[in-house]
């Protein structure tokens, strides 16, 4: 099991202001409508290199790769010119409570194709998305399942979500694609005071309170990456965690520290640190 301490990236702190501008203006900093990622025909002829059960929107997702990148990704080689990565989002199919239901592997069965998404590699391409938030060679669009392009969609926000993992060639999942996520890894069953397990895409607890000076300890137990990113006046991000793996971070000042997942936003969580 890794576990990993958190840097005060100064990567993090530039990608804090660059978020918070950007919010303002990124709809213009990319704009929407067709550019060079075309509707990828073929998508689902492609490898089927990982699916996600998005227990926090209801979505079960799936990854696509020509096996060209997959094999790339495999032997530790760059991901070749020209890739189109897809990733398909499903409704997950819902009880009569609004609960996704499951199947015999405990995993979200898929309901209608809501949205494809695609990036895709060229050397030279990128050249024109702003140096802020710029992925390489890398082009992101968004399609309505019927092919057309999703004229709403914000460009901009797959640019600034996705650069945050530049080490990992601007992708979330390059575990899945290498074959390398450990998916069946054990997750120890961690229940200290100081304790945050992520699972079903929650922290748990939620709202923690510690003393100054202790550490919090976050374990992943989900069959998806996540990563603690403090938002606030000192923004820091933890690696990726993987599944059974763990960050830790201590807290020596009093206060409130509001975080998310570095990936999924809309997860939540906060430290009360109280004094010593
Ligand atoms: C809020 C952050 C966020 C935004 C915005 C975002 N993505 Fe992603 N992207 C993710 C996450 C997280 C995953 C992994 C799947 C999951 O957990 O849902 C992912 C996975 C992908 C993948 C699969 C390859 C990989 O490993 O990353 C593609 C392709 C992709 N996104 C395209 C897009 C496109 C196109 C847009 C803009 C329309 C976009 N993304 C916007 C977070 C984001
Ligand atoms: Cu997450």
């Amino acid at each position: 099991m890794r576990q990993s301490l958190f840097r005060a990236g100064a990567l993090a702190t530039a990608m804090g202001g660059v978020l918070a501008a950007a919010g303002v203006i990124s709809q213009t900093l990319v704009p929407s409508g067709p550019n060079r990622v075309l509707f990828p025909q073929d998508w689902d002829k492609g490898v089927l290199y990982g699916t996600v059960d998005r227990y926090d929107t209801k979505q079960y997702r799936e990854f696509y790769g020509p096996a060209e990148a997959v094999k790339a990704a495999r032997e530790g080689k760059p991901i070749p010119d020209g890739t189109v990565l897809t990733l398909a989002a499903y409704a997950a199919r819902l009880d009569a409570d609004g609960k996704p239901l499951k199947d015999a592997n405990g995993r979200f069965i898929k309901d209608k194709l809501v949205a494809v998404n695609a990036m895709q590699k060229k050397a030279g391409w990128g050249e024109d998305i702003p140096a802020a938030i710029r992925n390489g060679d890398w082009i992101y669009q968004s399609f309505t399942p019927d092919g057309k392009v999703n004229e709403k969609a914000n460009l901009a926000g797959c640019y600034q979500c996705h650069l945050p993992f530049a080490r990992d060639d601007y992708l979330t999942n390059l575990a899945k694609l290498a074959g390398k996520f450990p998916s069946s890894a054990d997750t120890p069953a961690p229940g200290g005071p100081t304790d945050v397990v992520i699972r079903g895409f929650a922290f748990g607890p939620g709202a923690l309170k510690v003393t100054a000076g202790q550490r919090v300890t976050w374990t992943n137990a989900d069959d998806s990456p996540h990563q603690i990113s403090l938002t606030g006046p000192a923004p820091r991000r933890s690696d990726l965690l993987l599944k059974g793996q763990t960050a830790t971070l201590q807290f020596d000042e009093a206060g409130n520290i509001a975080y998310v997942c570095g990936l999924h936003p809309g997860m939540k969580g906060t430290i009360e640190v109280a004094a010593r």
